[in-house]
């Protein structure tokens, strides 16, 4: 069982910072005159995340059946997900482009761009990939056959999802830009024979990287969530978040145990993975964290990676539920 902290629900109270009232020296009249006030914007309450909400939109996604390229669960997929967004009020965009996969099929894929208060400058990114992999070929049967991406894709899309629905709740007055990266899933798996072709994963975030939505987009900080809903979560200091935005990692997982999660978000940092971050980092210059369930003895992602049991059996709404409540305790106290 997770539990939760004491933070959420909390409210801050006013900061009224100096009022000083002086009298001029000076003054014919004599009067009493007040310096202006200085009053701070109140920091609004971190909103409840709704873990109901967030596995309803995993279980929606899994019902189109797998969001493999090309079918028509992927594009029926993107219509839900585009329309969803847009209930919220957030300015939705699919950004369109072609890529070629490792073996040489193209695909057009869809990268969904939800901006939250999009005139603001200061602005954070949310990722996530919404795409599923064709194949489950890490499990032992079945190899060649789809699964359902219960966890992987789906889960980080359903948290990011429910997130856009509380923000347009609050109105904070921040930015935000949740991108749902298409063409994630589709990589090369290494084998003992041929090492891992990084570049032929994460094709939807590569495409933005170097096609950024608007020129010289810019994010103070992005946080990509990758496998966030599964049972017995256990999420590790990813190592390439740790080496290229290691100050956001501290302050993430620092948030996390303020709030009674430090038993899933660890302090044992994992080797450098690539995932879209890595892309996100190197490309578009812009410092991102993979909050990503691995294994740190096992060097490896948790058993039902890429496997027909990533499926809703292995969905726990507790870790659906602590991914969402600290990303919205991270949005409403940072300064
Ligand atoms: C590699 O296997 C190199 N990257 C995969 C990242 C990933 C796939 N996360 C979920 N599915
Ligand atoms: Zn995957």
């Amino acid at each position: 069982m997770v539990r939760f902290g004491k933070f959420q629900n909390r409210l801050k109270a006013f900061v009224i910072i100096s009022v000083v009232v002086f009298v001029s020296c000076n003054n014919e009249t004599k009067q009493p005159v007040e310096a202006p006030k200085v009053v701070e914007a109140p920091r609004l309450p971190t909103p409840d995340f709704n873990a109901d909400s967030a596995y309803a939109c995993v279980k929606a996604q899994v019902d189109f059946g797998p969001r493999i390229p090309g079918t028509k669960a992927h594009a029926k997929c993107a219509e839900y997900l585009v329309a969803k967004l847009k209930s919220y009020g957030l300015q939705v965009s699919v950004q369109n482009g072609t890529v070629k996969t490792y073996d040489d099929k193209q695909f057009t894929l869809k990268n969904i761009i939800a901006e939250y208060k999009p005139d603001l400058g200061n602005r954070v990114l949310l990722t996530a990939h919404w795409d599923t992999r064709p194949w489950a070929d890490l499990d032992s049967i079945n190899k060649t056959k789809p699964f359902d991406g219960a966890d992987d894709g789906g889960s980080g899309v359903a948290v990011l999802v429910e997130l856009a629905r509380q923000l347009s709740i609050s109105k904070i007055e921040k930015g935000i830009d949740i991108i749902l990266f298409d063409i994630e899933d589709y990589g090369q798996q290494s084998s003992k024979t041929e090492p891992q072709q990084e570049d032929t994963w994460c094709l939807g975030s590569q495409y933005w990287a170097k096609n950024p939505h608007k020129p010289g987009y810019f994010a103070n900080y992005g946080i990509l969530l990758d496998m966030v809903g599964g049972k017995n979560p256990v999420f590790p200091k990813e190592g390439t978040s740790v080496e290229y935005a290691s100050g956001i990692v501290d302050k993430v997982w620092g948030v996390a145990a303020q709030m009674g999660y430090g038993k899933y978000f660890t302090n044992e940092v994992t080797g450098q993975t690539t995932d879209d971050h890595l892309y996100i980092n190197q490309l578009a210059n812009l410092k991102c964290i993979d909050i990503v369930h691995y294994d740190v003895e096992k060097h490896n992602y948790p058993y039902f990676h890429h496997a027909h049991s990533d499926n809703m059996d292995v969905i726990d709404k507790n870790t659906l539920k602590m991914v969402g409540q600290l990303l919205l305790e991270v949005l409403f106290t940072e300064k």
